[in-house]
C-alpha cells in the first residue's frame, strides 16, 4: 500500500516536470549550452507574458465634443495612439451619460485590454463599472472623476480642479481689490470640474465679492452667450465681474457682453479657465483678463499608465497634472508657443 502510494506521487512528480518541461522552451532560443538554458528560459515566458504599445487594446469613452479643451484632449488621446502603435477604440457620447455607457458595454463585449473614460457626470457609474470588473477589464479614469468605490478603477489621471477654483478666487480677488458684484457660468451640472471649481472658487473669493447669479452653461460657447444674455437683462450693469468655469463659456459671454455695449475686460472683469488658445486671443484683444491653465493633452500619460495596468504593474490612484495662470501682459508671446 505504502509503496504503490509513493509510486504514484513519484509519477505525478515526473509529469509535473516534463509539463513544465515543455511549457517553458517554446519561445526560448535554441541553444547548445544546457548550463545556460534556465536563465534564457524564465528571460522569454517574461518577456512573454509583457505587452508592448503594439498588443495594447484600448477603449476611450471620450464624453464629447463641447469645447476647445475636449477638441484638443481627443487629438491627444488618438494621436498619441498613433504614434505609439496602440489600437484604439473610440468612441464619442454627445455629453450623454447613457452614451458613454453603451460605450463601455460595447467595449467590454470586444473584450478590449483597458477601457479610459472621462465620467461627463460625478454619479451613476457603479453598474457599469462593475460590469467591466466582473470581465477582468480595468477601467481608468481620464480628466473627470466619477464618484465610485475605490476598488471599481485603478487610477484617476487629470487636474485638481478644486485648485483650479481657488486660482480663480484669487484673480478675481486681485481684479475686484475692493470688492464687487460678479456673475457665474458653471460647467454642466453635476460633473466633477463644474462641482470642484464652483466650491474651490468660494473658498478663496472675498466676502465683499457678492455672487449675484451662479447658472450653468454647459461648457459650451453658445450656452455661455445665451445664459450671459439673460444674467445682462436680468442686471444690466450691476455686473462687476464674470467667472466662468472654462474659456469657451466665457467666449460666448464677451460677445453677449459687446452685443449689450459694455467692454468686456473693462467693464466686467472676467476670469475663466482652461488656457486654450482662444483665450489667448482674448487677453490679446483686451476682453479676458485671467485664465487659469487646465491640461487636456493627457494622451501620453494615459497610454504609459494603460500599459502599466494591463502589464499588471502598481499604479498611483491620482496622477495629477501641473497647471499654472496666465494673463495679457504677455499672451502675445505665449500663444505661438500653445498646443491647443
Ligand atoms: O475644462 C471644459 C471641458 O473636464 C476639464 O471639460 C474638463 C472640462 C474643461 O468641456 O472646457
Amino acid at each position: 500500500m505504502k509503496g504503490s502510494k509513493i509510486l504514484l506521487v513519484a509519477v505525478i512528480v515526473v509529469l509535473l516536470a516534463a509539463m513544465v518541461g515543455c511549457a517553458a522552451p517554446a519561445a526560448a532560443p535554441a541553444s547548445d549550452s544546457t548550463a545556460q538554458q534556465p536563465a534564457a528560459d524564465t528571460q522569454a515566458s517574461d518577456t512573454q507574458a509583457q505587452k508592448t504599445y503594439k498588443d495594447l487594446v484600448v477603449g476611450y469613452a471620450q464624453l464629447g465634443a463641447e469645447s476647445e479643451w475636449r477638441t484638443a484632449n481627443t487629438a491627444s488621446i488618438k494621436e498619441t495612439a498613433d504614434e505609439l502603435g496602440v489600437t484604439l477604440k473610440f468612441s464619442d457620447a454627445q455629453q450623454k451619460q447613457e452614451n458613454q455607457i453603451k460605450a463601455i458595454r460595447s467595449f467590454i463585449a470586444q473584450g478590449v485590454d483597458v477601457i479610459g473614460v472621462p465620467p461627463v457626470v460625478e454619479t451613476g457609474w457603479e453598474t457599469v463599472f462593475r460590469e467591466a470588473q466582473d470581465a477582468g477589464i480595468p477601467i481608468i479614469l481620464v480628466d473627470r472623476r466619477a464618484d465610485v468605490p475605490e476598488d471599481l478603477y485603478v487610477s484617476y489621471l487629470g487636474s485638481d480642479f478644486v485648485e483650479e477654483g481657488r486660482k480663480a478666487g484669487n484673480e478675481m480677488n486681485k481684479l475686484l481689490p475692493d470688492g464687487g458684484k460678479i456673475v457665474e457660468l458653471v460647467g454642466t451640472v453635476g460633473s466633477a470640474p463644474a462641482n470642484d471649481r464652483y466650491s474651490g472658487f468660494r473658498e478663496t473669493v472675498n466676502s465683499n465679492i457678492e455672487i449675484l447669479d451662479s447658472q450653468s452653461g454647459d461648457f459650451t460657447r453658445a450656452k455661455g452667450k445665451e445664459v450671459m444674455e439673460a444674467f445682462l437683462k436680468k442686471y444690466g450693469d450691476e455686473i462687476q465681474g464674470l467667472y466662468a468655469h472654462n474659456d469657451d463659456m466665457a467666449l460666448g459671454a464677451i460677445q453677449a457682453i459687446e452685443e449689450y455695449g459694455l467692454k468686456p475686460g473693462e467693464d466686467i472683469k472676467i476670469v475663466s479657465i482652461d488656457a486654450v488658445r482662444g483665450a489667448f486671443q482674448a487677453m490679446i484683444d483686451g476682453t479676458l483678463n485671467v485664465t487659469v491653465e487646465c491640461n487636456p493633452l493627457l494622451g501620453p500619460q494615459f497610454y504609459d499608465l494603460a500599459l502599466k495596468v494591463a502589464n499588471g504593474e502598481e499604479v498611483p490612484k491620482w496622477l495629477p497634472s501641473a497647471e499654472s495662470v496666465y494673463y495679457p501682459d504677455n499672451a502675445e508671446e505665449v500663444l505661438p508657443t500653445r498646443q491647443y
